[in-house]
């Protein structure tokens, strides 16, 4: 029998979040990078996920030596820390440059700005010990049909990606796709779009992508399946499990807390695809409800954990053989019923 994967966790510093949203302030106070690292090692997760500007705060206004030496300080405390960097992705969605979207803005000095600043957090991943930066595009400016050109904007994709492949020979780019928010349309919606962008880069084979559960969620699809499709290609880097329900803003939920059996079938597309045994890491892309006390404040981290590991067990107990008399039979109604009962669990 093949060795059951033993899965490593992670989460980013943006998952132990204040509780604001665009109708209210924050609800918990702010706490500091190092408290939320003690925390990780606390719950006993393995490693952390960056955004630049976690790694190197205030990153625009330090030049490249310095943002090398801050991200050098911060491997040390890792390091001591034993907790090691998942991935580094570049924000490209706050700093005014990126208001009429990033690589595909329509001003070059800020398509360049979009560049350089991609470049620094390949430097950073590169100095805190990954070869992985996740591409979250968040905006490409308003989505007014008429204010951009789809082909043109795709042309510049593929050379910002190519500029990021160029910069560093290991580097690997995982682009993580979402349909909409904060805009209404995304030019990189799904994994099948991500992955025919990666054929037209210089080197396909370093250019995979990143499923967030919730982000398939949005744009109508099972996230099992974008799983099964993105690890047919070998290319699923990384994977950030949360939870949505149905069609909404983004909702970041603990993973299995809007739609359990979505999620069981996720964790079974993992496991017969063997996701982790090239070192993947399982993330949770979470956050805790506004309401959520301080006290009370890591509980959908450890939460969705529990869920996954849960799952994990609900996926190696469920009985193929007798899922498969049902196929064979074409009696779906007994299958569908067969995997309702097994996730209820003994009456
Ligand atoms: C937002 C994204 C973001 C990425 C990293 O929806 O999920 O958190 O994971 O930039
Ligand atoms: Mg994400």
């Amino acid at each position: 029998m093949a060795k059951q994967q033993q899965y490593k966790f992670c989460f980013g510093p943006w998952n132990i979040s204040e509780g604001q949203d665009p109708y209210g302030p924050p609800t918990r106070i702010p706490q500091s990078f190092d408290w939320k690292l003690d925390q990780l090692k606390k719950l006993g997760f393995d490693a952390m996920m960056f955004h630049d500007d976690d790694a190197v705060p205030d990153i625009d206004a330090k030049s490249a030596a310095q943002i090398t030496a801050e991200a050098k300080a911060l491997k040390k405390r890792l390091n001591d820390a034993g907790v090691k960097a998942e991935m580094v992705a570049p924000r490209l969605w706050f700093h005014p440059s990126t208001v009429d979207g990033a690589y595909t803005s329509n001003d070059a000095k800020c398509r360049k700005y979009a560049i350089e600043r991609s470049l620094r957090a390949v430097d950073i991943a590169n100095v805190l010990g990954t070869n992985l930066l996740v591409l979250w595009l968040a905006r490409e400016g308003s989505y007014i049909r008429e204010s951009k050109n789809g082909r043109r904007s795709f042309e510049f994709l593929v050379q910002a990606l190519d500029k990021m492949l160029a910069h560093d020979s290991r580097i690997r780019l995982a682009i993580e796709p979402k349909p909409n928010e904060p805009m209404d349309q995304a030019y990189i919606p799904t994994i099948g779009h991500a992955l025919a962008i990666a054929q037209l880069t210089r080197d396909p084979k370093r250019v995979g992508c990143l499923i967030e559960s919730a982000h398939a969620i949005l744009a109508g699809l099972d996230p099992a399946d974008e799983i099964d499709f993105a690890m047919l290609f070998g290319k699923l880097w990384s994977l950030h499990l949360n939870d949505q329900n149905g069609l909404k803003f983004d909702q970041d939920k603990p993973f299995g807390s809007a739609n359990l059996r979505v999620a069981f079938n996720q964790v079974r597309a993992l496991e017969r695809n063997g996701y982790g045994r090239r070192g993947e890491y399982v993330c949770f892309d979470v956050h805790p409800f506004r309401t959520t006390k301080e006290e009370h404040w890591l509980a959908h981290l450890d939460n969705s954990r529990r869920t996954f590991q849960r799952l994990v067990e609900k996926a190696r107990t469920f009985d193929e053989k007798k899922a498969q008399a049902f196929v064979a039979q074409r009696d779906y109604a007994a299958l569908d019923q067969m995997a309702i009962e097994h996730l209820l669990g003994a009456a």
